[in-house]
């Protein structure tokens, strides 16, 4: 672990007395870099400079101008990659719903803390943090790159594919892998796709981008197909591929040369966007692309504005949970209802589910005493390089011998 020192931290209350309170706090417990601001907008200029912006921030809730909440949104405009702890004087089921908003912008929260603040509960939550190590810190730049830039790095080869493995809640085997690019920059390292799918889409690039990422995943299916492992391999297709009837033909055409069969290739499509689009030609593709056996899957179910017909109408073979209402639904009853929800519906209209974002035992125990056909998470695995892949495997083989599976039956 990096030294308590080295990491970032800023409080933003608008009560000054808070401030020298925390930060007294904070120093006490070894953390030497402690920031404070009294409003909101001054703490966005401390995160818009890589040099100041934190690696945790203690937010109070209620506060006059820019009120917690506000704070947090404009924290996901800036794919903000800290933590935060949230701090008030509110009620426990007002903190509550304000974590369960953290949570489902995807901002790692460590906890809340009431006032009059405990420092013994501070430091509770401090000791259960991880804070990034400077090998796998998010790059700090928030640079935007430019369409040629990315146009550049495909026809250079330089996006990757790494695969995330679902496996089946109930007997462990590994069923398939999702697909997730991402982008080995010559000198800005690895780059994550939600800095480039946008741009990507917004440049005509996007079945350029699916077509180079499509074609890497079937050669690698074929790999693991000819050394008998049948996985099913996952790719995610963005609305934007599903404009032009050209994108079936293209997936078709590739998969048939690949001599793979189509029901082992899933196209993973997002709720949300398919739902505010005008719906017919992306609806044609997929009811074309079903009827050739490809299976389709509903990505990131929940967070999207989502009409129950429409979902009936489509033909999806597999629905995938949010993991906002995945990870620690076993102890949140909110979370719980949406994921009971959306797992039993999904079971009535005949698909299979997948929980994603499935980060420790809890989860895991959670979505085997409810039923759960599939779990993708970094409690199974990361993300992995093909390379790495086999050695997973080994690794899983041993967890589930040592009981990850019978030990709650
Ligand atoms: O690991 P993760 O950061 O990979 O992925 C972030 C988001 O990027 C996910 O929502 C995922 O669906 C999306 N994504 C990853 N790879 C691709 C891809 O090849 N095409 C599209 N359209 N989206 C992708
Ligand atoms: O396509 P989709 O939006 O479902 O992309 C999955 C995203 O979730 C990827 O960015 C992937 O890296 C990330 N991810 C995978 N497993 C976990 C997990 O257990 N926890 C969290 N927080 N993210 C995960
Ligand atoms: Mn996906």
């Amino acid at each position: 672990m990096q030294s308590a020192s080295h990491i970032k931290i800023l409080i933003l209350d608008d009560d000054t007395f808070m401030l020298k309170l925390l930060t007294r706090m904070l120093t006490k417990q070894g953390y030497a870099t402690v920031s404070s601001c009294d409003n909101g907008v001054d703490a966005l200029k401390l995160i818009d400079h890589a040099d100041t912006c934190p690696d945790l921030i203690l937010l109070d809730l209620n506060m006059p101008d820019m009120d917690g909440i506000e704070f947090v949104r404009y924290l996901v405009d800036r794919q903000f990659h800290g933590s935060l702890i949230l701090v008030s004087g509110e009620d426990e089921r007002m903190l509550r719903t304000a974590e369960k908003l953290v949570h489902a912008h995807k901002i790692p929260m460590l906890g809340y803390l009431h006032k009059p603040v405990n420092p013994d509960k501070l430091s509770e939550i401090m000791k259960k943090w991880e804070p990034p190590s400077l090998e796998n810190k998010p790059q700090p730049n928030k640079k935007i790159y430019r369409a040629e830039e990315l146009q550049s790095a495909i026809s250079n080869h330089e996006l990757m594919n790494y695969y995330q493995p679902k496996v089946s809640v109930a007997t462990g085997e590994v069923i398939g892998v999702e697909t997730l690019v991402r982008w080995h920059h010559p000198t800005d390292g690895l780059v994550f796709p939600d800095r480039f799918i946008g741009i990507a889409e917004e440049n005509h690039l996007i079945n350029e981008l699916t077509a180079f990422v499509l074609t890497d995943a079937l050669a690698q299916a074929k790999i693991w197909h000819q050394s008998g492992l049948t996985l099913r391999v996952a790719i995610n297709v963005s609305m934007d591929n599903l404009t032009s009837l050209d994108f079936q033909d293209l997936v078709v055409n590739m998969v048939t040369e690949a001599g793979l069969s189509p029901q082992k290739i899933v196209l993973e499509v997002t709720e949300s966007q398919l739902m505010g689009a005008d719906t017919r030609i992306p609806l044609e593709i997929l009811t074309r692309l079903r009827l050739k056996r490809f299976h389709l899957s509903i990505d990131d179910f929940g967070t999207g504005h989502s009409s129950l017909a429409q979902l009936r109408d489509i033909p999806f073979d597999e629905l995938k949970i949010d993991q906002g209402f995945v990870h620690r639904a076993w102890t949140d009853d909110t979370l719980r209802a949406i994921y009971d929800a959306s797992l039993s519906m999904a079971k009535q209209l005949g698909m299979e589910v997948v929980a994603e974002g499935v980060e420790d035992q809890n989860d895991w125990e959670l979505l085997r005493r409810t039923g759960c056909d599939l779990a993708q998470g970094n409690f199974i695995s990361r993300p992995l390089q093909a390379a790495d892949f086999s050695n997973w495997m080994e690794e899983w083989q041993n967890r589930l011998r040592n009981g990850l599976i019978a030990g709650f039956l």
